[in-house]
């Protein structure tokens, strides 16, 4: 897969045209995937590139960046995600106020026929374009047609029942609800980060060290003990996360997110690490003492590896 940081830069490679999706696609989710389907088996009929373009950061950061959600992947991450798709190549186009003032009609022109010389738009149900998002899917049908375009517009998409989106999904990862974050992904959700150095007192008093995690992630999932998977260089571990606050001791004020690393030896301090959720196993509780905690944990840790195997 290609990378261009810009339809200019692209511009000289898709002069012969190509087949473009176009979308934020943050989460890269199960309805995203659809989209990259159509886009692949449209340009592999067509003999074109398929190209998805995308931008970043988000429009919305620079649209209305008080309101802006907070985002399920970095932009490096969803590039990585994209990278198992098959794609020819993605498009990350810088967005700017200047980007976002074109009106539908000029962005067309400029972005799609100018500079990625487009003969196939894949886009979905919901997708507007051009300033105010003035441009809708009646807007786009019109504009391909009088380009002699090809136009495919994919429709929603439901997992058992329900729409699949990213702001649905980011409503789940808040609620911790990793099941259901993780269908309607299809894949594994996962944060990425550094490990930091805690307080140690896991080592010490609980007999159970921790991994402390500084993520480079908006959005991570409610306090509570997880099952995860954390992947170290390239080798994975299996583990238990707890995100929150330590309420059995002096609560810290910070959230922490650490992980507890089946089989792991060695330092993983200022390592990159990327932790993968697959389960809530409870909320996060105040116990009694740090012992009535620690004998929690083993059974926490035994639940983990039952669910891992
Ligand atoms: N701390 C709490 O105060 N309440 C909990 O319910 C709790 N659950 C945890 C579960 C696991 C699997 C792990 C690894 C830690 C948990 N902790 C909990 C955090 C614990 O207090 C912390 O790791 C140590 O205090 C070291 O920072
Ligand atoms: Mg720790």
């Amino acid at each position: 897969m290609h990378l261009f940081t810009s339809i200019s830069s692209a511009k000289k490679h898709l002069k012969k045209g190509c087949v473009v999706a176009i979308g934020n696609f943050d989460g890269v989710h199960w309805g995203h995937k659809v989209i990259l389907k159509r886009l692949l088996k449209v340009a592999n009929e067509l003999k074109l590139p398929a190209i998805l373009l995308t931008f970043t950061p988000h429009p919305v950061k620079v649209l209305a960046p008080l309101s802006a959600p907070p985002l399920i992947n970095t932009t490096d991450q969803k590039i990585t995600l994209l990278k198992n798709e098959g794609l020819s190549g993605v498009v990350l186009e810088p967005f700017n106020k200047k980007l976002a003032s074109l009106s539908p009609a000029d962005f067309f022109d400029k972005v799609l026929m100018h500079h990625l010389s487009a003969k196939f738009i894949i886009v979905g149900y919901d997708f507007t374009f051009g300033a105010k998002r003035q441009g809708n899917r009646e807007t786009l049908e019109e504009l391909c047609l009088q380009n002699e375009v090809g136009l495919s517009i994919v429709e929603p998409q439901f997992r058992k029942n329900v729409l699949v989106s990213s702001s649905l999904i980011r409503k789940k990862i808040k609620e911790g609800k990793i099941t259901e974050v993780n269908h309607l992904l299809d894949r594994e959700f996962f944060i990425e980060g550094e490990i930091i150095h805690g307080d140690r007192r896991g080592g010490k008093i609980l007999n159970t060290p921790t991994a402390n995690l500084k993520t480079v992630n908006e959005l991570v999932p409610s306090s509570g003990v997880y099952v995860t998977k954390t992947l170290i260089g390239k080798k994975m571990y299996g583990g238990v996360t707890n995100i929150g606050y330590n309420p059995t001791f002096d609560p810290s004020l910070n959230q922490k997110i650490e992980t507890h690393l089946f089989g792991f030896r060695g330092n993983a301090y200022k390592k990159k690490i990327r932790l993968f959720f697959l389960k809530k196993l409870r909320e996060e509780k105040k116990f009694a003492s740090p012992q009535k905690l620690f004998l929690q944990i083993q059974k926490d840790i035994a639940k983990a590896k039952a669910t891992l195997k």
